[in-house]
């Protein structure tokens, strides 16, 4: 057993667990590596350890006692109109009062783009190719110009994109936002492990770890200080997106007053699939009556394929990941410390460094996922929401969902902002970018505008 004083009960944990594996390059650190090695060892619970390993053997069975969850449709009649209406001006006088946050995921490793750097770094809007934090803190600059707050933005990081995150507001102004109104915290980190169970080594004195999830970002919101903060701010609800998704709807005023009039903890969006198989967790209704979604790589298949009498998909509604949590439920449901969820369980290759080298094995890695705290609610409501209008992710290099789709989407969104606005757009116009300094909807745009006869425009 190797010794270090100090650490005697790190070190016999190692042991007990059968991880003494960790301390193979341990003759060639120095004393101040030997020391970072345990203080990181020391941080690991090695009970939770095992207990991840168990669950990546035998992963939780996904209950198959649901139903399809209702949810508000989109208006088409003029009930449903006036409806909508009602729930915009509720939603527009809760925003004068300055009660909601924006919330934005972006810990993830974005290993699918294949871009080396935090995806909000990632450059592409049609014409300015603006990065997607630009756009999302752009967004927050008129939304807090429109409601007479300022409203603030809070981004979850993780460990593998931290530092450039800061770094990339810090050198870019924060994109005209007050640094004051910006806040940045890390989620929590999780071992990964190999065929084994064993903890992988990502240096001859570091552990290998991935970001433990979106459903990680509850429990950091609390332990990161950010709830306190937002409540000293008067905040009352947060409202919740992903990263990649440059056409999100951040503060949407209709989807407030449809969670205030429900009385909801939590709301959601809805976007009626394109087809069964489409990777969008399916809305359901558990048999305790609690909504709550499951991945669509869970969804069984009977489940997926499943039709009503009329044709029409059972489980239509898929989740995109935009939510509204009322920060009283969020200082609820981890008011317990750490906020304990399903842990999922995703084979993959696993960076492992032996003999000097970085080389890929294959492990498991372990995240929580933020649909799981859904059935936590007492009331819930989810309301639904159109493709074209706010869901252009980027999540690959090429074809379905990447850089290409979306910028497509963006031009198509800008260009029916300008029909609905009797805005004339020259045929010869082929890229169309509407700033979010100009407009976050299509009521924000003059309708005198005239838009230029050239290949490529941008209204500024
Ligand atoms: C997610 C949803 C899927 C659908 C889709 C819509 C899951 C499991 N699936 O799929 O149902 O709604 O999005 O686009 O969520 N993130 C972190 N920390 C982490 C992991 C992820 O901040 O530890 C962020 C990440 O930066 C991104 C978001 O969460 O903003 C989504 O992550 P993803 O790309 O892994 O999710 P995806 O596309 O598999």
């Amino acid at each position: 057993m190797i010794q270090f004083s100090g650490y005697e009960k790190t070190i016999k944990t190692v042991y007990e667990y059968a991880q003494e594996q960790v301390f193979l390059y341990w003759n060639e650190c120095s004393e101040a590596e030997k020391k970072a090695l345990l203080d990181e060892l020391a941080s690991i619970d090695f009970a939770d350890i095992a207990s991840l390993y168990r669950t990546a053997l035998k992963p939780e069975a996904v209950g198959l006692d649901f139903t399809a969850a209702p949810y508000i449709s989109r208006a088409k009649d003029e009930s449903g109109k006036s409806e909508w209406k009602t729930a915009k001006k509720e939603g527009e006088a809760y925003l004068r009062r300055g009660k909601v946050a924006a919330f934005v995921v972006a810990g993830g490793q974005g290993s699918r783009l294949g871009f080396d750097g935090p995806k909000g770094a990632f450059c592409m809007s049609p014409v300015k190719n603006k990065p997607l934090f630009q756009i999302h803190a752009e967004k927050i600059r008129k939304y807090s110009q429109k409601y007479g707050y300022a409203v603030p933005f809070f981004v979850m990081t993780s460990d593998i994109n931290h530092e450039a995150t800061c770094s990339l507001f810090e050198q870019n102004g924060y994109f005209g936002l007050d640094k004051k109104d910006v806040f940045f915290f890390p989620q929590n980190m999780l071992p990964s492990l190999d065929a084994e169970g064993k903890l992988i080594l990502s240096g001859k004195n570091s552990i290998t770890k991935n970001p433990d999830g979106h459903g990680g970002s509850l429990t950091a919101l609390r332990t990161s200080g950010a709830l306190d903060a937002m409540k000293k701010r008067g905040i009352e609800t947060i409202s919740y997106f992903q990263i990649d998704n440059p056409t999100v709807n951040i503060i949407d005023p209709v989807f407030i007053g449809f969670h205030l009039r429900a009385k909801a903890e939590v709301s959601s969006k809805a976007l009626i699939k394109a087809y069964p198989e489409e990777k969008v967790g399916s809305f359901v209704r558990f048999s305790d009556g609690n909504e709550g979604v499951i991945e669509y790589s869970d969804l069984p298949k009977e489940k997926m394929f499943a039709k009503n009498a009329d044709g029409s998909l059972t489980f239509a509604a898929g989740s995109i990941a935009i939510h509204l949590f009322d920060r009283d439920f969020v200082e609820r449901i981890t008011s317990g410390g750490d906020l304990s969820l399903p842990m999922h369980v995703a084979r993959k290759k696993i960076k492992k460094f032996a003999s000097g080298e970085l080389t890929e094995i294959d492990g498991f890695k372990f995240e929580k996922f933020v649909f799981d705290a859904l059935p936590l609610a007492h009331k819930s409501c989810i309301i639904e929401t159109v493709r074209e209008e706010e869901f252009a992710p980027i999540k690959n290099a090429t074809g379905i969902d990447s850089l290409e789709t979306s910028r497509d989407l963006m031009v198509s969104l800008f260009r029916a902002w300008c029909a609905e606005r009797g805005i004339a757009v020259p045929a010869r116009v082929k890229l169309l970018e509407i700033s979010p300094l100009a407009a976050v909807a299509p009521e924000d745009l003059d309708s005198s505008l005239v838009i230029p006869d050239q290949v490529s425009v941008y209204i500024g």
